[in-house]
């Protein structure tokens, strides 16, 4: 799959006549398939590349908390609450299995925090923007966390092993997530004409945003034709935006609600639909920090990791009082 993606309208990477002996072995090994854990040899560009993508998708699950922790005190039945909570508690522990799956890497997770808490590291465009209604809830579960199965089951079959096998147990996470998102559309699409125009409004909010969250288009992206030759990445952005559309405007129809794209239209010929332009200048704003959401969000998780200071102090000091209790032990003769 790489080859292709390298080939075509992606940017080019370094030819393998190129490569040191050393990264020529690391390629072939990447090429049959083995995968590559934290302590075998790698290059520098391939660890950073690692530690770039997988500390913002760690940071994605943690800011991904804030717009739907916006709804636990308002969710409309306690059943309802209770599936909500327990979505958002699944992000925590992503963000953890991934934070570890960097720190593998060599890189500490106080530091990957000051990335994100300086405004250095991105996390996803997605969670920039605000949730307006319940429906909000519906809207991300079926297509943001739809979108992040999309991306993320191939991720599980990705050259880093620990990256690879954290996937697997978040994959199956999101895919509750995502059914709990459907059913709360089907809801509001089967109740009162105000709740179904509700359901209507969240999808018309969400689904250009959503199809961001995969990237700028392939002539665009920088990184992927090497993560690609590196099998981080085995689909390309396009690639995956365009499975995303095939698989959802369906289940739009099923729920009788319209996809807010007047371009979008199925191709007998090619078997996918085709769709309109992505406004990629509002894309480009939300990563440089100006969409409607990007100060709230940051203030928010700084002041979380501010206020949790006494915690972790206390922590180090149980560990610190625990070293020197077992430093001062008598020894077993
Ligand atoms: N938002 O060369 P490209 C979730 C950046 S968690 C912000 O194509 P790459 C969920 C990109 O980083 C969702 N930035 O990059 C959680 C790069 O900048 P840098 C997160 C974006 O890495 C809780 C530049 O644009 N998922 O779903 O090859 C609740 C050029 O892009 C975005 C992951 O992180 C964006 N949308 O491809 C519910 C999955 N897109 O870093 C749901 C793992 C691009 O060079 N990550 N950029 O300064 C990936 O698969 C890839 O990193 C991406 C980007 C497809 C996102």
């Amino acid at each position: 799959m790489y080859a292709q993606m390298v080939d075509t309208g992606l940017k080019q990477v370094q030819g393998r006549e190129d490569l040191s002996p050393e990264e020529r072995a690391f390629q072939q090994r990447i090429d049959e398939g083995v995968k590559i854990e934290a302590k075998d040899w790698m290059p520098d560009a391939y660890r950073k590349t690692l530690i770039r993508q997988i500390s913002q998708h760690a940071h994605s699950e943690i800011v991904g908390q804030l717009p739907e922790g916006n709804w636990v005190t308002r969710a409309p039945t306690l059943k309802r609450k209770a599936i909500l909570l327990a979505k958002i508690q699944d992000e925590a522990g992503h963000g953890l299995y991934l934070y570890s799956a960097a720190e593998t890497l060599g890189v500490s997770r106080d530091e990957l925090l000051a990335a994100l808490h300086s405004g250095k590291a991105k996390y996803s465009s997605i969670f920039n923007y605000p949730t307006l209604s319940w429906a909000d809830m519906g809207a991300i579960g079926w297509l943001v966390d739809g979108s992040a199965i999309i991306n993320q089951i191939p991720l599980c079959r990705c050259s880093y092993g620990p990256y690879a096998r954290a996937m697997i147990r978040v994959c199956k996470e999101e895919s509750f997530h995502a059914r709990q998102g459907y059913d709360i559309m089907m809801s509001l699409c089967k109740g009162t004409p105000e709740q179904k125009q509700m359901a209507q409004d969240a999808l018309n909010r969400w689904w250009w945003p959503s199809l961001m969250m995969f990237g700028p288009s392939d002539a665009e992206s920088v990184n992927s034709a090497q993560s690609a030759q590196w099998r981080i990445k085995l689909f390309s952005n396009d690639e995956l935006r365009q499975k995303m559309v095939d698989q959802t405007v369906p289940q739009a129809d099923y729920l009788g609600l319209s996809i807010p794209d007047p371009d979008l239209k199925f191709n007998e010929e090619t078997g996918h639909y085709e769709f309109g332009e992505i406004d990629w200048s509002e894309f480009y704003e939300v990563l440089k920090g100006n969409g409607p959401c990007n100060r709230e969000r940051l203030r928010t998780r700084v002041q979380a990791y501010d206020n949790g200071a006494w915690f972790r102090d206390a922590l180090v000091a149980h560990a610190d009082k625990q070293k020197q209790r077992s430093a001062d032990a008598p020894r077993a003769a």
